[in-house]
Parts: structure tokens; sequence; C-alpha cells
């Protein structure tokens, strides 16, 4: 039975997956490959294959139609497949080198064939054993620039703007990060995970009416306000690495939103490093400034050259909207601190802290820096504002 003229969705087994491979014609027809299920995320399977002989290898990742971190208990959409292919194409247009190559894509089957990128390491994972990757937050600060630029209206036009909305409507991936991020951490929800020893700091977030009401308006703006295309999950495990390449994958959570949304995930993903890395503490506070620089610069930059809108085009409305994104960048990244420290889906960056009392205390300052954020993103004024209340609440 061949696997490309499958008319219903059915998982993938190292048997079929190595069967799709060999019916693509990616390799060899008597090659003798080898397949892995490596898949460690929190929502597909994902096979690497490779042919030993000629050393080719790519990856094949496939959506379950459930959420693997919970089981089936949980059904998830299996579109979210093509919204992920479709999402890395455009982005892979315009920050190549950024991207993984996608080969084929497979809507029945939910499937992507892409860019092996196993010569890389997740980013979380090398940061946890020690690696500080020089040049990750350039590489960040330029995708960002150009991903948030070249999906905007400035960049597309209104016209071409909303076909693009249209095509990335993604009401399922959207609903778990409003649950997730914006709504369960703030109750005695099910879905939250923390240990007892936090009790007393998580029940004093549930009754912080003023940080509820800040997280409420955080919540509509993810919600209603459809500034670009964003990748939806830009954490440190959605980035491969090493001293040289940065690789940012797994964008199945893409959908118009607000801009600093993509920007806040990537700084808060950092601060658990700055909050449990007191070696290079210094040089994660560094990527985070870099991170903004770079954006602020390459973004504006693509302002001037390529804005499609003239009317908008002087530098203070630049310099609005660009304060803007920091603005809701500072009160999303407050919400990812809080939601990966007392939520349902967390970070190895804290949770695999042996010594309790440490532990305890990194997660403390993760929540602390998360309300400041929320809470204080409009009096923050600029980055170094940023990097003294990072500092001032770390150290
Ligand atoms: C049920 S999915 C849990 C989390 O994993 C994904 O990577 C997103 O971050 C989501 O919030
Ligand atoms: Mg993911």
């Amino acid at each position: 039975m061949s696997i490309l003229n499958l008319e219903a969705y059915q998982p993938l087994t190292e048997t079929t997956a190595t069967q799709l491979a060999l019916e693509l014609k990616i390799f060899d027809e008597e090659s003798q490959l080898s397949c892995k299920e490596i898949g460690d995320g929190n929502l597909n399977l994902v096979f690497h294959l490779a042919e030993q002989k000629s050393g080719k290898s790519i990856i094949i990742k496939q959506a379950l139609p459930y959420a693997k971190v919970v089981g089936e208990s949980w059904p998830l959409t299996i579109k979210r497949a093509k919204i992920e292919a479709d999402a890395l194409k455009i982005f892979g247009r315009i920050a190549p080198a950024y991207v993984p190559e996608v080969y084929y894509t497979n809507d029945i089957l939910a499937v992507t064939v892409m860019e092996d990128l196993s010569h890389l390491s997740i980013a979380r994972t090398g940061f946890i054993n020690g690696e500080t990757y020089p040049f990750i937050s350039k590489h960040l600060g330029e995708y960002l620039a150009k991903t948030l630029f070249y999906t905007s209206d400035y960049a597309l036009g209104p016209a071409a703007k909303k076909e693009n909305v249209q095509k990335f409507i993604n009401p399922e991936l959207c609903n778990i990060t409003e649950d997730l991020i914006f709504t369960d951490p703030y109750f005695d929800a099910e879905t939250n995970e923390f240990e007892e020893g936090l009790r007393a700091d998580v029940e004093s977030i549930w009754k912080d009416d003023e940080l509820i009401f800040h997280v409420s308006v955080l919540k509509k703006c993810f919600l209603t306000e459809a500034e670009v295309l964003l990748h939806g999950d830009l954490h440190t495990g959605s980035m491969f690495a090493n001293h040289s390449e940065t690789k940012v994958i797994d964008p199945e959570f893409a959908y118009y939103g607000p801009a600093g949304f993509d920007i806040g995930q990537v700084f808060a993903n950092l601060l658990f490093q700055v909050i449990v890395n007191d070696e290079n503490r210094h040089l994660f506070i560094h990527h985070v400034e870099t991170v903004w620089n770079v954006f602020n610069e390459e973004f504006s930059r693509l302002w001037e050259a390529e804005n499609k809108e003239k009317l908008v085009k002087t530098h203070l409305f630049l310099n609005h909207v660009v304060s803007k994104y920091f603005e809701d960048a500072l009160g999303f990244t407050g919400c990812e601190l809080i939601r990966r420290t007392i939520g349902l889906a967390h970070v190895a960056d804290l949770d695999r802290i042996e010594d309790e009392n440490i532990r305890l205390t990194a997660k403390r300052k993760s929540l602390e820096l998360g309300k400041i954020l929320i809470k204080q993103r409009k009096e923050i004024k600029g980055l170094s504002e940023f990097i003294t209340a990072v500092k001032e609440m770390i150290e």
C-alpha cells in the first residue's frame, strides 16, 4: 500500500516513515535507511531518517491528533501541520538563513518533510549544558526584524496582509496560548502545575487584582491585534543553534497577532538563563540587549527603506510603533515567565535544578520578575531601564 496515496490520516511509524521517504524518492530506491522517532516536544512525532553511505538525512514531522504532552484526552487539530509548513515557507523566504528548508508537505497525513538540523542542538538544551551560542541573539534580532516587518501592513500593504491574516486563522492553537499563558495561571485551574513550596506565592498571584487586570489587557492585545505573522511559540526549545548558526523551527502556533509576543517569548526564555546561570549571567543579559538592539536597528532600517505606507513613514510614527512593540514585549515576557513556572508547560532551565531551595528561589525570581514586567511595562522606558529592573530582581 502506497503511503502517498492514503486518503485518510494515520500516524506514521518508523517503518511507514521510511516508506514515505522512499516513495518521495528523496533517497535512492536501494538505500539502506535508518529511521528513529526523536520527538521530545509536547505535540508531534518527529522522525530522523539517514542514509549512512551518502551522509544524506532528513526530518519527517507529523502532527498527532492530540496533544502528546497530555495524551489522547486532549484532541488537537492536525490542520496545524499545514499552518506550520506554510509559516515555515513564508519565514524561509523572508529570513532563509534562520529557517529550515521544507522539501515536501502532505495535508492529509499532516506531514512536513524538511532539512535535518541535527548538526545543531536545541538551544535550551545547549544553554543548560553550558553553551552560550555567541551569535544567537544577533540572529534572533535579525529574524524578528525581518519576519515582523515583512509580514506587516507596512511591507505587504493592507490587502495582501489581510489575505495572509485569513490563511493563518489558527483558533485551536491560539486557544492553547489564551488558556495556558493568559488565563489558567491566574486562578486555581486544573492545568496548573507547581510544587507545594510555591503555594503561597501562587495564591498571592490568584489574589492580585492589579496583576490580573494587566494580564487581561495583554490577553486582549493577543486576541485582537493582528499586526504581524507571529511564530507564536518562540521559546528556546523552538530554536536550533551552534557557535555560528541559528535556526527557528516549529511555527505551528503561527497566526496574525501583536509583534511584541514573539519578542517577549525570546526575552523570557533568555531570562530563564539569566535567573539560573550564575556563571554566564552577564552573557545572557547581553543576549537580551543584543536581541532588542539588533531588532530595533534592522526593523527601523527596513521601515525607512521599504515601508509602503506613505503617510506613516515618519520617524515619529516609527518611534511610536517600536515603543509599542517594546511595551507589549515586556508584558508578554512577564506572562511567559509566570506560566512556565506555575502553568502546564514548564521549562527544564528551572525544573532541572535538583536542590529544592535553589530551585524554589529561582522560581520565585521568575514569578517576581514576571509580575514587575507585566505591571510596570508602561513605566519601564527603554532597554536600559528593562535591564536595570532585571538586575535588581535577580541579583
Ligand atoms: C499543550 S501544548 C503546551 C505548550 O507546548 C507548546 O510548545 C506551547 O508552548 C504550549 O503552550
Ligand atoms: Mg513547539
